[in-house]
């Protein structure tokens, strides 16, 4: 029987309406769901093909331990007895710390499964937490906590009434517009403002898909944004083009900001980002004249070493010409959930890593400290680690150091759908649900919407019999070692009652689980037009819930600094600026030429999703784009095997000429090189590509964020075999 289940996708932040045709358990067709009052219509081919996960051919589904060289398929009492006995034998010995947890970007698309799994931490009682902000958005937790008074809050891009959109490092043509906000449509949304004479400038060292639609491009030099966003603050403060009564009234530190910018010379900015000063001018003037603007600043900016400043920077522009909480600029939404107050509540302890000694980002430690704390003996070292929804050899620096200590630990457990390249080493494979397979009410990021939204997805289909949600590893796990979820004496006590009384009354929702917390959440949630939302309004809004106009005149209110004013110049940032004001002009070490430049691709998702036929037919991999001008002079023709190398290692790849990057950058996607392992067979991995973070030091990180230089390392390339050697 064909059955039509409304849902949506949690691959990416747009979050679009699904429509999910289902026969007898399986998915026959995903289309996007017009009756989607928010979302729908950012539908892509990844959503549409999203059953070719579900459907995997290698797919975990049953819990797999590690036998010799091989695995063999357990059931999970088996597997939660196991991990357990080892994981109190290694706390025993080397204390809290010794258990360890790196968790990915999909773990953000269920709060159950974060939810639990720092339930499960705090049991155990563990600092050592991985996770990929380090990779990806820590630069703005960083910046939203010493300017906003909280890691999570982030304004939300008011597009629609948007006139000059200043992108930088950002590519949401390909990406869609996400990165910690969800605005579906929103590159759509944004051509149609151009449409209506909105400008649209890119800042970005590659000539993207979003660059080429732009009224203007600036090929900034990577890692440079910072100098080019102090430069344009300079320009808008010397000039007296800032917004008097914002800077008056919202802001504090416009004395401190001033002095920094007094300090910095235009012509050495614009040196240091290799752009124009009459550019740079022009889009200062641009910017600050136009009646509605935003700056967006996303990984581009942020996978630097100097990330934060520069993401900092992005922060003052849109504040000191008064784009904060008015039409155009960027709104904060309350959401139903107030996730700030939660997360206040919550008050995460603080704490230093062992070996580096550098505190907490948003909960968690760097992911390039993580292979020395494998390694280095002595007490707290990790001798288990779980990887939750993550592939940290690709997605992190120096992915064959992360390896190489994986290698050595006691007890490595992956939680993922199919094995990849970080789960080589385990010794437990845990399977997983996909969200096709999974309700989750994102309740604890309603406030990254860029209209009050409220969706509950569904699961289209039941997962395989042995497949369990993220949530329920981590509660047994806790059970089974007999220590206090979330810390607090008396929850197992509760869940296990819960479990007892679910089986006798035969009703599986009376266990403790993401249905209760779910279910509290909405009965104590924000009124909405001066209405409670009751759980059975959820249920009733299969297609998803718009909930009221946007608003302003939350921001204020809603942040989290003592004085309720933006701190525009925290002292740390403006130390740090100066710090790199006093560095000599960024220039190329002589044997490493070249900066490596980073793409994402449309049909991949970071490390997943290469491997399907529906999205790759191809099946082609990986090559590297090389400017004309540097191919020239390497000698290297469209086609050729290059080797692309650095301190830390080596690729080597098929080049492809292009005048994409701007000279002297070289790009690879990253997500490649991740082969999936057949653990139940003895079939050959598959693999497509190399993996370009290889080539990333993970020693040097931004000291703010603790990110490595992500898409800025220095390279050399070089000829390894041409492709028509007879013409040479
Ligand atoms: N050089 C460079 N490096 C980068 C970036 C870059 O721009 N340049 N981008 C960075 C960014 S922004 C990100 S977000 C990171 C991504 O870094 P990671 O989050 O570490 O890696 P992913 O590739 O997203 O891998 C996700 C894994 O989770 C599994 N998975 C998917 N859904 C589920 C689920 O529901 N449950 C479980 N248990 N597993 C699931 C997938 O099969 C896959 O193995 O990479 C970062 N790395
Ligand atoms: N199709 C697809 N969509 C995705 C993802 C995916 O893997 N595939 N990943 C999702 C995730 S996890 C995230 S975090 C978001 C990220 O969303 P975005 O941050 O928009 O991601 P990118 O498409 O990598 O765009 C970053 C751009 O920054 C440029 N850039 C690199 N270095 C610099 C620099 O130094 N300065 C400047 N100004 N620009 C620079 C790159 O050339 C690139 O065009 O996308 C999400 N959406
Ligand atoms: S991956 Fe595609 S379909 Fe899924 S939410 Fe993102 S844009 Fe929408
Ligand atoms: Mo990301």
């Amino acid at each position: 029987m064909t059955r039509t289940v409304h849902t949506f996708c949690r691959y990416c932040l747009a979050s679009c309406g699904l429509e999910v045709t289902v026969a007898d358990n399986t998915v026959v067709k995903i289309s996007p769901d017009k009756q989607n009052p928010h979302s729908w219509q950012d539908f892509c081919a990844k959503g549409r093909t999203a059953a070719e996960v579900v459907d995997h051919p290698r797919r975990i589904t049953a819990p797999m331990k590690r036998v010799g060289d091989r695995y063999v398929e357990t059931g999970w009492d088996e597997a939660i007895a196991d991990i357990a006995t080892r994981m109190n034998a290694i706390v025993d010995a080397g204390g809290p710390d010794a258990v360890g947890a790196y968790y990915g970007n999909p773990a953000g698309y269920s709060s159950s499964n974060l939810m639990f799994m720092n339930a499960w931490m705090d049991a155990v009682g563990t600092f050592n937490r991985y996770a990929v902000g380090s990779v990806d958005q820590n630069a703005m937790h960083v910046v939203a906590e010493k300017m906003y008074g909280s890691p999570l809050m982030v304004p939300v891009s008011d597009i629609d009434h948007c006139d000059y959109f200043l992108l930088v490092g950002t590519n949401p043509a390909v990406s869609a517009w996400n990165w910690v906000e969800s605005v579906p449509g929103g590159w759509r949304r944004a051509l149609a403002r151009r449409e209506h004479g909105a400008t649209i400038v890119v800042v970005d060292p590659l000539r993207t898909e979003t660059a080429q639609r732009a009224d203007m491009h600036l090929a900034v030099r990577p890692g440079q944004d910072w100098a080019l966003l102090l430069a344009l603050v300079k320009v808008i403060l010397d000039e007296g083009r800032e917004h008097a009564q914002d800077c008056e009234t919202l802001a504090t530190g416009m004395t401190d900001l001033r002095e920094l910018v007094a300090t910095a010379d235009l012509d050495d900015l614009a040196r240091r980002c290799d752009l124009p000063v009459v550019e740079i001018v022009s889009v200062a003037r641009g910017f600050a004249a136009a009646p509605r603007a935003m700056v967006v600043t996303r990984t581009g900016v942020s996978l630097h070493l100097a990330g934060t400043v520069a993401e900092w920077l992005g922060h003052v522009l849109n504040v000191i010409t008064g784009r904060l909480d008015r039409p155009g600029g960027r709104r904060f939404e309350p959401g139903y959930v107030d996730a700030l107050r939660l997360a206040g509540l919550a008050g995460a302890k603080p704490h230093l890593s062992r070996l580096r000694g550098r505190d907490l980002v948003a909960g968690a430690h760097a992911l390039s400290e993580l292979p020395d704390e494998i390694t280095t003996a002595g007490r707290g070292q990790i001798r288990a680690l779980v990887i939750n929804s993550g592939n940290p050899v690709i997605s992190g620096p120096d992915g064959a150091k992360l390896d190489r200590a994986l290698a050595q630990l006691d007890l490595l457990v992956a939680i993922d759908l199919v094995q990849r390249e970080s789960h080589r080493h385990a010794h437990w494979l845990l399977p997983a649900v996909h969200w096709l397979e999974r309700d989750d009410l994102l309740a604890f990021t309603s406030n990254l919407h860029d209209e009050p939204y409220l969706h509950y997805g569904v699961r289209a289909v039941q997962p395989p019999p042995q497949a369990r949600e993220e949530w329920r590893i981590f509660v047994d796990l806790a059970l089974a070692m007999n220590r206090p979820l979330f810390g607090a004496s008396g929850l197992n006590g509760l869940v296990r009652v819960s479990r007892r009384l679910a089986r006798l009354t035969r009703r599986p929702n009376v266990e403790f689980g993401p249905l209760w917390v779910n279910r509290l959440l909405v009965a104590t949630s924000r009124k909405v037009n001066g209405r409670r939302i009751r759980w059975r309004d959820v249920l009733a809004h299969p297609h998803g819930w718009v909930l009221g106009p946007r608003e302003f005149g939350h921001f204020r209110t809603a942040l989290r600094t003592p004085d309720k004013r933006v701190r525009v110049a925290p002292p740390e940032f403006v130390a740090r600026a100066r710090d790199l004001l006093a560095e000599p002009s960024p220039q190329a070490p002589a044997a490493y030429p070249f900066q490596l430049g980073n793409r994402r691709r449309r049909h991949s998702m970071n490390s997943w999703l290469n491997d399907l036929p529906g999205l790759h037919p191809s099946g082609k991999g990986t090559e590297v784009l090389v400017h004309p001008d540097d191919a020239a002079r390497l000698g290297i023709d469209d086609g050729d095997r290059v080797r692309v190398h650095s301190p830390v290692g080596a690729v080597q790849l098929q080049a492809a000429v292009s005048d994409v990057p701007r000279p002297g950058v070289v790009v690879i996607d990253h997500g490649w090189g991740s082969r999936v392992f057949d653990p139940r067979g003895d079939a050959e991995p598959q693999a497509y590509g190399v993996n370009r973070n290889l080539l990333v030091d993970g020693d040097a990180v931004d000291p703010l964020s603790q990110t490595a230089a992500l898409n800025s390392s220095y390279v050399a390339v070089e000829r390894v075999v041409s492709a028509a050697p007879a013409q040479r």
